[in-house]
């Protein structure tokens, strides 16, 4: 098949019913852009002997030198099947971990997903990853498996032992599907069964929960792979080959007359063919399983013998090469194509852009914890217009822009050199022909060697003039990158130059219809509405992998670029040419982004607008990155991993900024906690028995950390008076359960939503929650309430006050106030407020001083996680009522905390007042009283054992018994902990699974790459917190102690390291001894 013409790929983009959208998903390594590159070949774009090798969409130099994918990236393919021909639109993306948030962007945009799984490695992590991530996109898998050759030429298996080998892959995959099959059907069960106890039908709980009653209910038979399912290929992508078993079905049945339905069940499974009998029999002893033949390539006249009877011409050259897998993957590339099988099996299996389900649509076009049918009719009309998918020019444009990339304006099809036309090249073979007579004649006519050469060429220089002159416009485009928008085009027809509405992802329709008149539309220029912009659509693209092309209009259910959009969009946006659309909901994002660097360009005082100008560009072209200027004015960049960090640096150097740049060692983040007194000392001793030696330093010490206006009891009770005397409050810090951090931490998003039902519920309006998160809501605050037991807790969920920093924090504060009621935090749970519960005065001065202290603990600056602080004094004198002289002028600085408290509800006009006769020389009462908070909490916090907590990553590391020991000692080298090895069935691999603190990570993959020989590549995943459990003030206090480390115990303290460099890093104070007793140490230096 040749090059499919653009006129063809246009003409078939207008039938969406034979439109397939879809990417390519799997785990890193295990073969998506080879197998893209067989599709790509099967169009003519590459040719099929580079296929596999070219690896044709990893278009980045860095991608090709590392062997990795980097970014997804799209192509435009023709494949005809059964008289009909299809487009397939194809994704490739990345596997590596660090550029997951690039598999959120493709997976957005497609209908279907071919996964590929590795035939030897089986299910690895990102394999479920993006198996979930389909799930949760609601796009249809096909799956391959890949790599299949490797059963035969590195496992050496019979075919009896591949079966097996791939029937527990099989088995594997499903297994992840069929548990996220599970969890999504009790969901919905559990969401109706609320619906019902809502309505009043419920028997108050009386009845048997039968969990198991919604999963037989529902139907999960076509989910599941199968191979007799056809939604199977099994391949060799690197050699070209692969098959289904429909195509083994239709061949013999073909030749033994048997009916391909029969076979289509039996080819897979317990059954083996009696070849003689031409019959097929159960529950066999010996096997014939047609997926494997072992081809002998030595034997010549055999192979000869298979190639004329599958009818496979192979070039003279390949049947002599030396090496016989260019042979085989010769023979089989032609007799089973692999395009052939997974486009198939693509066009037959995975759904059109018509076929989108209404559930879908729903998740897409509702928000948060928004409603459907809470939404605007107008918006819910639109859902009609996504199903019926049309093109007209009366349906409304709905466009998503999963990601923006950035290409470089050569690439550009205006700016590209034209490939030549049949008649350009005759007229130029023509010129050259002409020219080269006359250098002949030339040469003959010796005599005139100083004559220039005739007319005729001189077009020729004159061609090259013209060039030249374009190269340097060319030239001074090339400072710019251009931005190209990646989207999918749900409805109606885009076209250039079409004006269309922006909706930035906070737009709410309900508020557009309001404020735009009726029937406006995008011509009317009306933009006063919040988070939508009015713009006109650049050029539109055809997306060919590293190539574009240039596009007048692009109908619905097509995936395209759209130029000129990068001063409306920064990363992603929806587009419409109706107000009524609603922005999408945000991508999925699996990474979170947690390595920081900071960056400065080599020569500051030159450079660095372009560097701020270039970190712009890649915040924009990173759907991952972020960059953000620090308080202390460092320009930060933040990105997934190591990985991803070296990218985002070439990127600025080479296209975004252009300059050289220096970043500093990664910025690790850490968080400060709070534990139980340890029982132990460290040395294991119980400590209650032992005769302390420094008890009168240490009570000593405790004393001078606090200032005088701060008392602390015995018990942790910390109290503390504004500077003005007013008002007396007492903090005490307790450590929160493990369990109930880690649950605070997995429900922030909830915990913000409820936060802001709450402020909005202060402000007299009331925001709509949907039962699902109410119900979400409900579930957390019974979660807390069963972690949370034991007389010190006790009613303590229900006293919550605030969550922090940022008020969705890790952390809580719980109102122990004798006498205070304050509206709960729960409040969105009660059907009706009571009315004891009103804020008292500068409740929000208390909250804001809880927000501080969390925000940057004591340690070293860094946030607090898993500490309660209780408040349990606080005792305010306030003045009385002052008379009208009092006032002060409204330019008084009195005025500007006004903004800084939300006033309750009813008190706001008496508070007005109060607060200008409460600026005395301390300045004003609120802003005292966030400080005091602020300071009591941070004392409170020092009251108790402190502990830092480092980040985790958790890492899957796959190695051979040879280089285990190797890997163990890097990873204890590192700190790092093994929490389970296991050996992978059938194979000689062993799988590691290990956990190590994102401060020893750097590094890492390619140590244990290089300790390993290439054997073995980790990829590190955030898991989790963990607490150090060195304290980082310890200093020896008991005997055994003393005995063990010595008077000045300066044996490494992990933590105190971790503590130190960050407080370095800040500038702030850091008290250590650096070099002591520096004579002894010289002579002993000389000693040596
Ligand atoms: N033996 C064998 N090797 C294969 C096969 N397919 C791919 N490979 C090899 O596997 C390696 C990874 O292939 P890629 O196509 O780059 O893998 P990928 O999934 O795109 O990787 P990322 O994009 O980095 O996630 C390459 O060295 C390929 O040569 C196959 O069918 N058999
Ligand atoms: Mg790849």
């Amino acid at each position: 098949m040749g090059h499919t013409s653009l006129d063809k790929i246009i003409a078939l983009q207008n039938k969406p019913a034979n439109i397939r959208n879809l990417c390519i998903l799997a785990h890193v390594d295990h073969g998506k852009t080879t197998l893209a590159d067989c599709l790509v070949a099967s169009n003519g774009i590459i040719s099929s002997r580079l296929a596999g090798k070219l690896r044709y969409l990893d278009s980045r130099e860095d991608e090709q030198i590392r062997g990795i994918t980097m970014k997804s990236s799209a192509i435009s393919l023709h494949y005809s099947v059964g008289g009909e021909d299809y487009l397939i639109n194809l994704i490739d993306s990345p596997g590596h971990v660090d550029f997951s948030s690039e598999v959120s962007t493709a997976v957005r945009l497609c209908d279907g997903a071919i996964v590929i799984v590795d035939a030897v490695e089986g299910v690895c992590p990102q394999t479920q990853a993006v198996l979930r991530q389909a799930w949760l996109e609601n796009i249809r898998p096909v799956l391959v498996i890949n790599k299949i050759d490797r059963l035969i030429g590195e496992l050496k298996l019979t075919s009896q032992e591949a079966y097996t080998h791939l029937q527990k892959i099989l088995e594997q995959v499903n297994a992840v599907t069929g548990s996220l099959f599970t969890s999504k059907v009790l969901e919905e069960r559990a969401e109706k069964d609320s619906e019902v106890r809502e309505a009043g039908g419920g028997d108050n709980g009386e009845q048997v929960y039968d969990w198991s009653a919604g999963l037989e209910e529902s139907d999960d038979s076509d989910l599941y792979f199968s191979p007799d399912q056809g939604n199977v290929v099994f391949a060799s992508a690197i050699d070209g080959w692969g098959f289904s078993i429909h195509q083994f079905a239709h061949m013999y049945s073909q030749k033994m007359g048997i009916r391909s339905e029969v076979l289509l069940k039996t080819l897979w499974g317990d059954f083996y063919l009696n070849a003689k009998a031409k019959k097929i029999m159960k529950g066999a002893q010996v096997r014939q399983r047609v997926f494997i033949r072992q081809f002998d390539t030595e034997d010549k006249e055999k192979v000869e013998k298979v190639m004329s009877s599958l009818g496979v011409k192979v070039a003279a050259r390949d049947s002599r090469h030396s090496d016989p897998r260019v042979l085989l993957s010769a023979i089989c590339s032609q007799w089973l194509p692999v395009s052939q099988a997974v486009l198939t099996m693509v066009c037959n299996r995975l759904p059109s852009p018509l076929d989108m389900a209404a559930e879908r649509v729903e998740k897409l076009m509702c928000v948060g914890a928004r409603r459907f049918d809470c939404l605007p009719e107008k918006t819910q009309e639109l859902k009609r217009a996504f199903l019926e998918c049309k093109s007209d020019t009366s349906a409304p444009v709905v466009v998503f822009v999963s990601k923006m990339f950035a290409v470089d304006s050569k690439a550009l099809p205006q700016n590209k050199q034209r490939p030549l036309t049949q008649e350009e090249m005759a007229q130029r073979r023509e010129l050259a022909r002409q020219r080269h007579a006359e250098k002949l004649a030339a040469s003959q006519a010796a005599d005139a060697p100083a004559q220039p050469l005739s007319q005729g060429p001189d077009v020729l220089p004159d061609h090259g003039e013209a060039m030249t002159l374009k190269a340097n416009k060319v030239d001074e485009e090339e400072g710019k990158e251009h931005f190209i928008a990646f989207a999918r085009v749900y409805s109606g027809v885009v076209r250039k130059g079409q004006k269309v509405f922006v909706l930035g992802p906070k737009y709410d329709p309900a508020e557009g219809l309001k404020k735009l008149p009726e029937g406006c539309s995008t011509a009317d220029d009306l933009c006063t509405v919040p988070h939508m912009a009015c713009c006109s659509l650049g050029s539109l693209y055809l997306l060919m992998g590293r190539e574009l092309e240039e596009l007048e209009e692009v109908p619905a259910g097509n995936v395209l670029g759209i130029g000129g959009m990068e001063d409306w969009i920064l990363k992603s946006a929806t587009i419409s040419t109706s107000p009524a659309c609603p922005p999408f909901t945000p991508l999925n994002f699996e990474a979170t982004p947690i390595v920081r660097v900071a960056i400065e360009p080599k020569h500051p005082s030159k450079y660095m607008p372009k560097l701020v100008r270039g970190m712009k560009l890649l915040n924009q072209a990173d759907p991952c990155a972020e960059v953000l200027i620090q308080e202390t004015g460092e320009h930060v960049l933040v990105t997934a991993g190591e990985v991803h960090l070296q990218r985002c640096l070439d990127d600025l150097r080479e296209r975004f900024a252009k300059i050289e740049i220096s970043a500093s060692k990664p910025i690790i983040p850490f968080r400060e906690t709070i534990v139980r007194p340890p029982k132990v000392d460290m040395v294991n001793e119980e400590l209650g028995k032992q005769q302390k030696v420094a008890v009168i330093r240490q009570v000593k010490e405790e004393q001078s950390k606090y200032p005088e206006t701060v008392q602390v009891d015995s018990t942790g009770l910390v109290t503390l008076t504004t500077a003005n005397r007013m008002a007396t409050i007492g903090v005490r810090a307790i450590p929160l359960p493990e369990e109930v951090t880690q649950l605070l931490e997995a429900n922030s998003d909830l915990i913000r939503t409820m936060e802001l039902f709450n402020l909005s519920m202060k402000e007299g309006k009331t925001l709509e929650i949907n039962q699902k998160t109410l119900e979400s809501i409900q579930d957390l605050k019974r979660k807390l309430e069963s972690y949370m037991q034991g007389r010190k807790w006790r009613s303590a969920v229900n006293r919550i006050w605030s969550f922090g920093p940022r008020r969705y924090g890790p952390n809580i504060l719980v109102n122990n106030l004798e006498g205070y009621r304050r509206p709960s935090v729960w409040q969105c749970l009660e059907k009706e407020r009571s009315r004891a519960e009103t804020y008292r005065e500068f409740d929000n001065s208390i909250v804001s001083g809880f927000q501080l202290a969390t925000l940057s603990g004591p340690m070293c600056e860094e946030p607090l996680m898993g500490v309660c602080f209780s408040l349990e004094k606080w005792d305010m004198k306030l003045p009385r009522q002052p008379s009208e002289g009092d006032r002060v002028s409204p330019d008084d600085p009195a005025r500007l905390d006004q903004s800084e408290s939300v006033v309750p509800t009813g008190s706001s006009e008496g508070k007005r007042r109060n607060n200008s006769s409460l600026v005395d020389c301390y300045g004003p009462f609120s802003g005292q009283l966030i400080a005091a908070m602020k300071e009591a909490c941070r004392y409170a916090f020092q009251a108790k054992p402190q502990r830092l907590m480092a980040a985790m990553y958790t890492c899957e590391i796959m190695a051979t018994a040879e280089v285990l020991g190797r890997v163990y000692g890097v990873l204890s080298k590192r700190e790092g902990r093994v929490l389970q090895e296991e050996m992978k069935e059938g194979t000689e691999v062993f799988i590691i699974k290990a956990v190590l603190p994102v401060a020893e990570s750097f590094g890492f993959a390619d140590e244990i790459r290089k300790r390993t020989s290439g054997l073995a590549s980790p990829q590190l995943i955030f898991s989790h917190w963990e607490v150090i459990s060195s304290d980082p003030f310890w200093v020896p206090t008991t005997e055994e102690e003393y005995l063990h480390f010595g008077e000045k115990a300066d044996s490494i303290n992990q933590a105190l390291k971790y503590m130190n460099g960050v407080r370095r890093r800040k500038g702030l104070y850091v008290e250590e001894k650096i070099v002591e007793h520096a004579e002894k140490q010289r002579t002993l230096g000389k000693n040596k």
